[in-house]
């Protein structure tokens, strides 16, 4: 296990609980479809005096002196994000998803215009329009939807909602969604009503970097995405943008959002950008796609309804209705076994956000500590016992035990 030597002796209160945490990520399985575990490098780049040093502005314009190694670190992580997306500007100073969402909004609209997005129980995300966010408070959100038969996104739909809604921008890409994006037919349909293109691959990052899904960095204006999710890096996020939004994009984060950037995360995003870079991170992307699909494939055989009937991704919705509970009870149970997800909603869910119908499954962090099709099988089997016998207490324990010595064989790489 990592040992955190200074952080133990200056700080046991909270050595204590970092342990609990790192006991808790080596015994359990994550398949929760935004998290990952990072490299050792990662780590190592978050824990750097670079977080001692404040740097508004940009590289060669910073409003602090000092800055002369901090402008070099930043335009490392921007050089390498350019390379690894086809980006013709990058800023990486966004401290997270829904801020660097934010902070497009607010440099390419005026409050109160119109936009598009998904409904966030059709798997969108609270940025994309939910009245309870800012970007359903500050901007007029029209909503589409998934089709209420496929679970997939009709392009047609949405064209139509589009010529009769004329939005400023159009939104596509989302948080649990398992299929591929039609961005060109989003390009066109934009195109035909004079509305901007935002996508947020947020939780894609890592597959479209590693050529496994498409990639709408080049015709898109304006992309956001956090860079941990199946990126592998650490918390944070960046935007990337077409030259002539550069500076209103740049504006827009800071002065416009944010303060200091986080420079020693910008550091890490940097690692994290070189790693997706490799050779080795296309396998594991290819290989987070083939589990998710072995995991899908499992689940229907089984009686479960996938939400649009597979998967193109990392996760899949599934209704737990099928099988007689809800999302939350799924949620308690697995942990109950060792294995974290994440309650979903469904499309037109009939139960409310706190207890919807659906788990959301994702392949990215088991398949960073080397997991494959065969170990995903049993997995499917592990949840699938736990789901249809839930009352059995020893049965839950004996697969804890199981899963737990999986974990062992297959270790958390940076821990
Ligand atoms: N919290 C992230 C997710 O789980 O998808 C999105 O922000």
């Amino acid at each position: 296990m990592l040992n955190y030597k200074f952080l133990a002796e200056h700080d046991p209160e909270v050595m204590a609980v970092v342990k609990k945490e790192m006991k808790r990520q080596i015994e359990e399985m994550e398949m929760i479809a935004s998290e990952n575990y990072v490299s050792k490098a990662v780590l190592e780049a978050m824990g750097t005096v670079l977080t001692n040093k404040y740097s508004e502005g940009y590289p060669g314009h910073r409003y602090y002196g000092g800055n002369q190694v901090i402008d070099e670190v930043e335009n490392i992580a921007i050089e390498r994000a350019k390379k690894l997306f086809s980006a013709e500007h990058v800023n990486v100073q966004p401290l997270s998803g829904s801020p660097a969402n934010a902070a497009v909004y607010f440099a390419f609209l005026k409050p109160g215009e119109k936009v598009m997005g998904l409904r966030l129980d059709h798997g969108g995300h609270l940025s994309h329009g939910h009245p309870v966010n800012f970007s359903g408070m500050l901007y007029n959100f029209v909503q589409y939807e998934v089709d209420s038969e496929t679970g997939k996104i009709d392009m047609e739909k949405v064209r139509e909602i589009a010529l009769r809604e004329k939005p400023k921008m159009i939104v596509a890409g989302y948080s649990a969604y398992s299929r591929e994006i039609e961005w060109q037919k989003f390009k066109d349909i934009a195109d035909e009503v004079g509305a901007f293109t935002f996508a947020d691959i947020a939780h894609t990052a890592g597959l479209i970097a590693a050529g496994e899904m498409n990639n709408p960095v080049p015709f898109f204006d304006v992309v956001t995405t956090t860079t941990h999710k199946t990126l592998r890096g650490p918390r944070g996020a960046m935007i990337m943008c077409k030259e002539r939004f550069a500076k209103q994009v740049n504006r827009a984060v800071f002065p416009g959002m944010q303060g200091g950037p986080h420079d020693h995360i910008n550091a890490a995003k940097a690692v994290a950008f070189g790693e997706a870079l490799k050779p080795e991170f296309k396998i594991y992307a290819k290989q987070v796609v083939a589990n998710c699909k072995v995991l899908s494939e499992e689940f229907i055989k089984r009686g479960y309804r996938v939400i649009s009937g597979g998967t193109d991704n990392h996760l899949i919705v599934v209704d737990m209705t099928s099988k007689g509970l809800l999302g939350k009870e799924a949620e308690v149970i697995l942990d109950r076994i060792g294995i974290s997800v994440s309650r979903s909603t469904i499309p037109n869910d009939p139960n409310p956000p706190m207890n919807p119908s659906g788990v959301r499954f994702g392949t990215p962090a088991i398949t960073t500590r080397g997991m494959k099709e065969n170990e995903i099988r049993k997995i499917a089997e592990w949840i699938n016992d736990a789901i249809e016998q839930k009352e059995e207490i020893e049965l839950l324990d004996k697969i804890r035990i199981e899963v737990k010595e999986m974990c062992e064989r297959f270790p958390v790489p940076s821990i």
